[in-house]
């Protein structure tokens, strides 16, 4: 399937706001991809993937990752929106035809990280929350800034502010978010 036509089947299954966060994940990705070397249009393409099971109901989310052998962790029971990312790797594969390994894998860790993430993973990752549409997060023009000069760092300071924003309105922290910033800590400079 060509960008084209996976561009206009997204613009029919996400709402209006998503599509909007979705070009600007991708375009962010692309930039992203210029400062690391890494191929625009890999970039360019697992960005603009990257939320495509997001407006799924969860009922569906959940089929899709079972219907894959993907085991449903407690937390994401409890927080089926954080399914999107896993149903979406599925999504990306069976209905946008996409192959590459990279790619798939960049979608199925885009909310929560890994530790030791591969350059396309942290792209995503990064571009995801620095995106120009995001207005909410704090410490965005100093992320936006630090993106550009060190994706490690901006990864570690991420994950950093997601669990504070989790804790203090006491949202589940899932494992994996947990154990990705346990391993990029190190990064952190203060
Ligand atoms: O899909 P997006 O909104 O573009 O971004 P995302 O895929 O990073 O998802 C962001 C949401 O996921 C945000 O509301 C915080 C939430 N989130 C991230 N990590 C965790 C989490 N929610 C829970 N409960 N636990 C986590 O570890
Ligand atoms: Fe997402
Ligand atoms: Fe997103």
């Amino acid at each position: 399937m060509d960008v084209k036509d996976i561009r206009k089947k997204l613009k029919k299954s996400l709402d209006k706001q998503r599509f909007e966060h979705t070009m600007g994940v991708m375009y962010t990705a692309g930039c992203l991809a210029m400062a690391n070397e890494y191929s625009m249009e890999k970039a360019m393409l697992a960005g603009l993937l990257h939320d495509c099971a997001k407006c799924l109901p969860t009922d569906e989310k959940i089929s899709l990752c079972e219907k894959h052998d993907i085991i449903i962790s407690a937390v994401e029971f409890e927080n089926p929106g954080l399914l999107h990312a896993k149903a979406g790797m599925v999504l990306a594969e069976e209905l946008y035809e996409v192959k590459d390994p990279d790619i798939l894998h960049s979608i199925k860790v885009h909310t929560t990280g890994e530790p030791g993430m591969k350059l396309l993973d942290k792209i995503i990752f990064v571009a995801d929350y620095i995106e120009p549409g995001r207005k909410e997060a704090p410490r965005l023009e100093y992320l936006r800034k630090t993106a550009f000069e060190d994706l490690d760092k901006t990864v570690a300071e991420i994950l950093y502010d997601t669990i504070h924003y989790l804790n203090s309105k006491s949202g589940a922290i899932d494992p994996m978010t947990q154990v990705t910033y346990n391993y990029y800590e190190r990064y952190r400079e203060e």
